[in-house]
């Protein structure tokens, strides 16, 4: 295996988790259960995706949209070290690509129309081939214009050859918020009166975004029509929770149970007990739960950040007496408990920097929608040279929370540690937040480097790290 021009983070560190946590390692694969996020595919022939027009059922109403076929598109599941294989065909009636998102393709297979690709016209097909040397939680969405604010992704879990997590069962949680093809029916949803029409003033408030979303799914589903998800007293579930969202930011908990997270991005942590995650948008954390209640039906709350908006998932217990789900809109306490913070995280995997200091710095202030005072795309490259140490600071003097997203790197996120969370989004604190993240220029080409609220994306929160 190759590993193209990227340098694959090595595994040879991650030699056992920590006892405290409670989690005993094993050598190969646990038994795994389908996911709840639709159909697996997996990808040694090839795969292929079709972008169309479709219809959902969004708990008894059909809202026409555009997919892949299913919602969430199908979970393409690969092991570290194969080649991802994806024939696109387009029956939209506009362009359209796909962006890997988290994943560090070479260049020209990152899925960013006029900068890495001739967009895909309406009738033809592109085929997206390259390496995943890197395990992890991953997703791939369209990056057309607003695309993604439809159906139009899904998840992508690279395994790893070596499974060192203990687990029974794993499910993908793809949190998205939604109003596509939703004007002619209504405002469908019982949650329709929370959704804020206009920008916030926020006050305090962690707002990620302000537009109006009637609705909040998890996997396609809304609160009315949750997934569930099936355990059994005793069981170990490993969840990939993932935030594909446009303008939402989520606060994730399970009533009952706390949450040992153990990646975020797809790349390892120290394992750390939260009762809540904090998801920006494109975020993505995996936990553990252990199954400690002896039976029942328990609330898998999400709650958007900032705003009203609801959606669930359901876990139940099998091998018990049969219970009802929880009320649509019962509020898991643990939702207010122990929030994951990025200064708790600590790499098992950090970025082999050299001794020293950074080879480039580049500091920019997040105001409005613009990154360093410019608006994409009326905005200068940032220019790195290969092989460089990168270090990129943000100040957010906005009043929205910016979840911002590097393609094609991995970077680690400056905490007091000096042993920061390895990402690919990471969320800056709204009015004087600050966050520095580092990354090792490996993989030549233009990179888009951009707010993960694609409306702030659309309106030009974007710049390009450039380097051949
Ligand atoms: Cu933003």
């Amino acid at each position: 295996m190759t590993g193209g021009p990227h340098a694959p983070a090595t595994r040879r560190q991650f030699l056992g988790l920590t006892a405290a946590a409670g989690f005993a390692l094993v050598t190969g694969c646990s038994a795994r259960q389908p996911t709840a996020a639709g159909p697996s595919t997996s990808t040694p022939g090839g795969l292929r995706l079709t972008a169309a027009p479709m219809r959902v059922d969004l708990a008894g109403s059909e809202i026409p949209t555009w997919g892949y076929g299913t919602l969430p598109g199908p979970e393409i599941r690969l092991r570290a070290g194969d080649r991802l294989r994806v024939e696109l065909d387009n029956e939209l009636p506009d362009d359209t690509t796909i962006h890997w998102h988290g994943l560090a393709p070479p260049n020209r297979m990152d899925g960013v129309p006029g900068l890495t690709q001739d967009p895909v016209a309406p009738g033809e097909r592109f085929t997206y081939e390259f390496e995943t040397p890197t395990a992890g939680s991953f997703m791939y969405h369209a990056h057309v214009g607003m695309q993604l604010d439809r159906g139009l992704y899904g998840p992508l879990v690279v395994e790893p050859r070596s499974e060192e997590l203990s687990y029974d069962r794993e499910y993908t949680l793809m949190l998205d918020d939604w109003r596509d093809g939703m004007d002619a029916h209504g405002g469908h949803g019982a949650d329709a009166g929370h959704g804020s029409a206009a920008e916030d003033d926020g006050g305090d408030a962690v707002s990620f975004g302000g537009r109006s979303y009637p609705l909040l799914l998890v996997n396609g589903r809304p609160p009315e029509d949750p997934p569930v998800l099936e355990t059994r007293p005793g069981d170990r579930l490993r969840l990939r929770v993932m935030n594909i969202a446009a303008d939402t930011g989520f606060r994730f908990a399970i009533a009952g149970h706390r949450l040992t997270v153990t990646h975020t991005d797809g790349m390892p942590v120290e394992p750390i007990p939260v009762d809540a995650l904090r998801l920006g948008m494109g975020e993505r954390y995996d936990v553990l739960v252990e199954s400690a209640q002896r039976g029942g039906a328990w609330q898998v709350g999400v709650q958007a950040e900032g705003r009203g908006g609801w959606g669930r998932a359901v876990l139940r217990y099998g091998g018990s007496p049969a219970s009802s789900p929880p009320a649509v809109a019962q509020r898991p306490g643990e939702l207010d408990g122990r929030l994951v913070a990025y200064a708790d995280l600590l790499a098992r995997e950090p970025l082999t920097l050299p001794a020293g200091s950074p080879d480039r710095v580049y500091d920019l202030e997040l105001s409005g929608t613009q990154i360093g005072g410019q608006s994409y795309p009326d905005a200068d490259p940032l220019p790195v040279a290969e092989g460089e140490w990168v270090r990129i600071t943000m100040r957010n003097t906005s009043a929205k929370w910016h979840p911002m997203h590097l393609h094609g790197h991995h970077f680690q996120v400056l905490t007091p540690t000096g042993r920061g969370p390895v990402k690919d989004t990471a969320t800056v604190a709204a009015r004087g937040g600050v966050l520095s993240f580092d990354f090792l220029a490996t993989n030549p080409g233009d990179w888009l480097f951009h707010c993960h609220n694609h409306h702030h994306m659309e309106d030009g929160m974007v710049r390009v790290v450039r380097y051949r």
